[in-house]
């Protein structure tokens, strides 16, 4: 066995510590890092599944124009010389980067000094702009800068703990696992749970406030107006430190005046009001977590400023277990910021708009030109490519296809480009289809920089794994493309290193503490002080990080006093109406990561939530005529899906959630983001993504089959399908509204079936239903089962079937009749995605074995004993199951 590498999750914010081992096969195991200080050693589901993602399926592996190998010299000098042109044509604004929170830190500060500093032009957005730029708004509006407060001790030394529009037991799991053992630990610790929907995250909530989507605004200004008249305000720190505190109160008080008005405006009953306030009231230490039913709106920054100004007027900040805090989502949303990756950022924390810091960072880079204006921001740049002004545009480490709103202006805009260049590590995604040029990018595991999670805390990813074909790293890549421009001398990295050094110092340069961001500790680091970096909290001085800021009272306005902000809150612009009568949110499930490339990859990590689908209250399914576990055609002025309907009695009336996830790659019709238009924030610009009118109707498909297959197909067009990768099977979930003429016909077409094949099918003409096996060596290679209703089919049984070395002569006729002949044991539906327990496990488990809490079920089916995350889901099962028995 080698030697075990340190490294950082790739996934959430959180930012878990990683410890990868060779293992005696020849595989890697991923394990948490005792020694990590976010996780101490934890991991959720998908930092558990790491291993599984690890293969070399489906990467990109060599650069690609138009379609055709080619070699990194050809692409690097296609790249360069078509960008060359179009500036020289055009001009430096022509150009676009759009570059993502999963690029390490190295790689974007390379990224935005090429662009901002030498192409000269500020067109770099990242899709952290759909994510956090409301955050760091609001920050800088109040702080000065876009300084996350507190740490993540914090949460755990609070008295009260308020998630608003978080999801923190899917989306921040160790984080939660972190917080429900602080509150096992200590009972009197409270969450309450600000979130329209209720979550899994509300399920140990002690409050769980199912406000009118869009009305948090209210409820945080009620929460000031509150505060004051219960006599919270912190004179002394106010006084000392705090400016726009009257204007704030007057806003506050005039559109928020009392309990009565904040509960019709929120749609709340007053007491659950009056409970959340008097509890903030009385508790010195609170935490407010926000995240994206925060800052994705159109009011996103005023929300934000909303929470923080009630921390500011109470003082509780900058003292442990007190604080807004901001969760980041991707794993380096933070070292993105810092690098000044956003259209209307410099570099290390400096401004774009200020001439003196412009100037500096210009003398720094030794930069011939530099961006003098903020650039497009995302939604801005994709109208901007449609329109012809923007020519060309490099996309990095993210799939707008996908995961910007108007998703379909987004491929009519990359459709339209001159040029279109995509970094990637894997062959296919939505927006690789549109690339004119591709290159493929080393993926975690393969390559090494730095990452900062939502605590500030800078750690160090390391590779483990050799790379793979001709894949490079990104800063690679882009340098190679910055040299090929002329610009070698100052792109001349040998090293992630040589560039950390360099972001660490521009981060000191002319910074007497006037910029929160500060590395110049780390200026000079060796090659074996990088490579052995322990995880440190910036801002790092002499060698010390900083755990909490503001702890000495200085804020980063030019008066060094924090500001409060009058909000005057907003709805969201477009509200149901007739035509489109409910409103639609739109998040996270726990198991899958954004648009599924890597996720999709690990077995475990697809069979708890397996097909696009919306949830729906069941009184509204109903009103709108649809049923539990149907498909429906979810539509909004801008485009329609398909999706499977979820009855979910904690969804609010009015409204239905559909995750963000599936895409092209996975479903037929299901990318949420047509549906969404791009309403933005004035201030931050960030999107409006969870509030789109919508109206839903029953599709009604006319056939339905499973599909069981060990390779993936090439499916003919149907209106729905859905791929569910498995255990070393493939299954497809199809329907349609036009029949097949013949099905042996189209279902040997579509399995690749020749005539020498073992191939056994039956048609029951009179009830519409076929079924095909295709068998080999005994063994079972795929099988389809179609008719006018598949729901009943055991998909567990064919599961169990496909991964049977022979198929008995009952098992041959069990899949000719479809339906297992003896009995079967069907797991149902994955809970317990670490150990695959499935929900009639832990249902036996409770019922035959007497389990009485989840503690029990976890010594009886060992499901939420490793990661946890499956914790909320066990006990609802189990108060479910009690209230039966
Ligand atoms: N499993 C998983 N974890 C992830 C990710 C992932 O893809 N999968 N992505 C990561 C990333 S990049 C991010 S940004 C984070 C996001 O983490 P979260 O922000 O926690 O996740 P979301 O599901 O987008 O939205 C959070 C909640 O906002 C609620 N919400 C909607 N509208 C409103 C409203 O008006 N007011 C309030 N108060 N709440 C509202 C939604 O119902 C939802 O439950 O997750 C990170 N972690
Ligand atoms: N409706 C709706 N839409 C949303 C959201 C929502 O809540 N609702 N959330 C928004 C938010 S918060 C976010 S953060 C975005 C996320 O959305 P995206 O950033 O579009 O989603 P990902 O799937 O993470 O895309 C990352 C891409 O980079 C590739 N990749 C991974 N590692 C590397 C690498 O090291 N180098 C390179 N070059 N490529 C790499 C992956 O294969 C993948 O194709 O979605 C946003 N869109
Ligand atoms: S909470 Fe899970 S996804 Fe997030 S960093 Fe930790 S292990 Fe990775
Ligand atoms: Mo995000």
């Amino acid at each position: 066995m080698s030697e075990p590498v340190h490294s950082t999750c790739p996934y959430c914010g959180v930012g878990c510590g990683v410890v990868a081992e060779r293992t005696d096969d020849g595989q890697f195991s991923i394990r948490g890092d005792p020694q990590h200080p976010a996780n101490y050693g934890r991991l959720c589901s998908k930092g558990a599944a790491l291993a599984d993602t690890l293969g070399l399926q489906q990467r990109l592996l060599y650069p690609e124009i138009m379609g055709h190998r080619v070699s990194w010299q050809q692409a690097i000098t296609t790249v360069a010389d078509s960008l060359q042109s179009i500036i020289s044509e055009h001009g430096p604004d022509a150009v676009a980067f759009y570059v993502s929170g999963q690029l390490l830190t190295e790689e974007y500060y390379v990224a935005n000094k090429l662009i901002k500093g030498f192409i000269g032009t500020a067109n770099i957005d990242t899709n952290s702009r759909l994510c956090m730029a409301s955050s760091v708004a609001g920050q800088r509006r109040a702080f000065g800068a876009d300084t996350v407060p507190g740490c993540y001790e914090d949460l755990e030394r609070a008295k009260l703990v308020v998630l608003a529009g978080s999801n923190l037991a899917w989306c921040h799991p160790v984080l939660f696992q972190r917080l429900t053992a602080a509150k096992a630990a200590n009972p009197d610790l409270m969450i309450v749970v600000i979130d329209p929907r209720r979550t899994t995250t509300a399920e140990v909530a002690d409050l769980h406030l199912a406000l009118r989507p869009g009305s948090d605004g209210w409820l945080f200004n009620g929460l000031l107006a509150f505060l004051d008249d219960a006599g919270e305000r912190h004179p002394s720190f106010v006084s000392r430190c705090v400016d726009g505190v009257s204007e704030a109160l007057q806003a506050a008080r005039q559109t928020a005046p009392d309990i009565t008005t904040v509960a019709a405006l929120c749609d709340l009953p007053a007491a659950q009001v009056e409970n959340f306030y008097r509890l903030f009231a009385r508790t010195e230490r609170v935490v407010t977590v926000y995240s994206q039913g925060i800052n994705q709106s159109s009011s996103g920054t005023d929300k934000v400023n909303a929470i923080i100004n009630c921390h500011l007027y109470t003082g509780r900040i900058g003292r442990p277990g007190m604080g807004p805090f901001s969760v980041t989502g991707q794993p380096n949303a933070m070292g993105g910021r810092e690098a000044g990756g956003l259209a209307n950022q410099l570099a290390a924390h400096m401004e774009l708009e200020n001439p003196l810091h412009r100037d500096w960072v210009q003398e720094f880079w030794q930069a011939p030109r530099l961006a003098q204006r903020p650039g497009l921001k995302a939604v801005e740049l994709f109208q901007a490519i449609e329109a012809g002004t923007v020519k060309a545009v490099w996309i990095m480490a993210t799939n707008p296809l996908v995961s910007m709103p108007d998703a379909l202006q987004v491929q009519r805009a990359l459709a339209r480009a001159e040029l279109v260049v995509v970094s990637d590590c894997v062959s296919e995604t939505d927006t690789l289809r549109y690339a004119h040029v591709r290159l493929p990018a080393l993926a975690w595991g393969e390559k090494d920089g730095t990452v900062t999670n939502s605590e500030r805390r800078i750690s160090r990813q390391r590779a483990f794994l050799t790379a793979p074909g001709e894949a490079r790293a990104d800063w690679q890549i882009i340098s190679d493309v910055a040299s090929a421009m002329g610009f070698g001398t100052s792109f001349d990295y040998q090293s992630p290193l040589e560039i950390f050094r360099e972001h660490a110092a521009l981060s000191g340069y002319h910074n007497n503490g006037e910029r929160d961001f500060n590395l110049t500790g780390l200026a000079a680091l060796s090659s074996d002080d990088y490579q052995g970096l322990v995880p440190v909290q910036w801002p790092v001085i002499k060698d010390q990080g900083r755990s909490r800021m503001f702890d000495d009272e200085r804020f980063f306005t030019p008066n060094g006093r924090a500001r409060m902000i009058a909000i005057q809150p907003r709805a969201p612009v477009m509200q149901p109406n007739a035509e489109f009568p409910l409103r639609l949110n739109t998040g996270r499930v726990r198991d899958h990561w954004h648009t599924m490339t890597r996720t999709a990859r690990a077995p475990q990590l697809n069979q708890h939530l397996i097909e696009p689908y919306l949830a729906i209250h069941p009184d509204d399914g109903a009103a709108f005529g649809v049923v539990d576990g149907e498909l429906v055609t979810v539509a909004s002025r801008l485009a329609e899906i398909i999706v499977r309907v979820c009855f979910d009695a904690g969804q609010r009336h009015g409204e239905v959630f559909i995750p963000m996830h599936w895409n092209d790659q996975y479903s037929g019709q299901a990318r949420v983001d047509t549906l969404i238009a791009a309403a933005t924030d004035p201030v931050s610009g960030q999107p409006e993504l969870k509030h789109m009118p919508v109206r839903i109707y029953s599709y009604r498909p006319l056939w339905q089959a499973v599909i069981v297959s060990r390779h993936r197909l090439e499916l003919p067009v149907t209106d729905y399908w859905t791929l569910v990768p498995g255990d070393q099977v493939l299954r497809y979930e199809l329907a349609g509204r036009q029949r097949p003429d013949s099905w042996s016909r189209w279902a040997e077409t579509v399995l690749g079936v020749t005539a020498n094949d073992d191939w056994i099918e039956y048609e029951d003409r009179r009830l519409g239903y076929f079924r095909g096996a295709l068998c080999s060596d005994q063994s079972l290679k795929a099988y389809i089962i179609a008719g006018p209703d598949v729901g009943a089919v055991s998909r567990g049984w064919l599961q169990q079937l496909s991964l049977q070395s022979a198929l008995s002569a009952q098992d041959r006729v069990g899949l000719l009749a479809g339906r297992p002949l003896g009995p079967v044991v069907d797991h149902g539906r994955i809970v317990c995605a670490c150990f695959g327990v499935g929900e009639t496990v832990i249902l036996d488990a409770i019922s035959h074995h007497n389990c009485r809490s989840v503690e029990d079920i976890s010594r009886h089916t060992r499901a939420g004993s490793n990661c946890g995350a499956c914790k909320p889901e066990l006990s609802a099962l189990l108060s479910r199951a009690s209230a039966l028995m």
